[in-house]
């Protein structure tokens, strides 16, 4: 019953608790940053995606979003040193008011990033390229999320401008066995660094994929090999720092 779920949370929203996964800086083999992810306490586990997708049906989406965004904000006080925070929003919802006004209220929005993804096709792109523009003014990084994959592709690489560019998963996933993989990887990175961004390679789960990024260069990288989402900020195992 997904309407009484989504207003459950929304009237309490403690039921909404995030958990942090480590994005790794490959040359410094340290923690560049931290991915906040969506869980919800409730009689059985229901991923997060189901969640965010039956709130936006519910015309409540930018509200639940909301929450994530305001907590994210709190949370920079916890931050480690040096560390960016991402949070995950629709780029149709980041332009409502209820997630529009939550991020132009907050004065100096850094180190808080944006990873953008559209789960359907977008219309028009323009009014999220405006407001990111003036996010970015006031610190805010953007981050293409899954990219190449569905409709995080080539056009929305030229529309969004982003800092970061997360490379799918399902591209990562034995990468090093897959010369079209490391081809697409390779010519990313390249593009990429042409348009100043940084190419993260997400969900890494083994070291031979690991390696293949560390010789194409690729500079930040995340997956449960590294480090898995958890409550808090947890530091880098030391086994993964002094490899
Ligand atoms: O953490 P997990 O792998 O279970 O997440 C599953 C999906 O839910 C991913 O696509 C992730 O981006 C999405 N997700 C997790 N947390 C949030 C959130 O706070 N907001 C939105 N919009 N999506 C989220
Ligand atoms: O759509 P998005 O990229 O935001 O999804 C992030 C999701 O990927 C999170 O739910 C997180 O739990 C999951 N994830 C993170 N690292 C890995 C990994 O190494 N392998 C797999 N299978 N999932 C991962
Ligand atoms: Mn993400
Ligand atoms: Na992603």
């Amino acid at each position: 019953d997904w309407p009484a779920l989504v207003a459950e949370v929304l009237a309490d929203p403690s039921r909404l608790t995030l958990v942090a996964q480590p994005i790794v800086d490959v040359a410094g083999a340290v923690v560049a940053g931290y991915e906040l992810l969506s869980r919800f306490a409730g009689p059985r586990h229901l991923t997060p995606d189901l969640w965010f997708a039956a709130a936006d049906r519910l015309g409540v989406g930018a509200e639940l979003e909301a929450v994530v965004v305001a907590r994210a904000l709190e949370m920079r006080a916890d931050l480690p040193d040096n560390c960016f925070l991402t949070v995950n929003v629709s780029p149709h919802l980041l332009v409502e008011p209820a997630l529009r006004d939550l991020l132009l209220a907050a004065g100096d929005l850094s180190p808080l990033v944006l990873e953008l993804t559209e789960h359907t096709a977008v219309t028009d792109l323009t009014p999220v390229v405006e407001l990111r523009d003036v996010l970015h003014a006031r610190g805010a990084l953007v981050a293409l999320d899954d990219a190449g994959s569905g409709y995080s592709g080539l056009q929305q690489l030229t529309s969004m401008r982003p800092h970061v560019v997360k490379l799918d998963r399902a591209l990562v996933a034995d990468v090093h066995l897959d010369e079209a993989k490391l081809a697409l990887a390779e010519m990313l990175g390249e593009l990429a660094g042409r348009l100043d961004a940084w190419l993260l390679a997400e969900g890494v789960e083994t070291w031979d994929e690991m390696d293949a990024f560390v010789r194409l260069g690729v500079p930040l990288a995340q997956g449960y090999l590294l480090g898995r989402p958890t409550p808090g900020f947890a530091s880098l195992d030391p086994a993964v720092a002094a490899r």
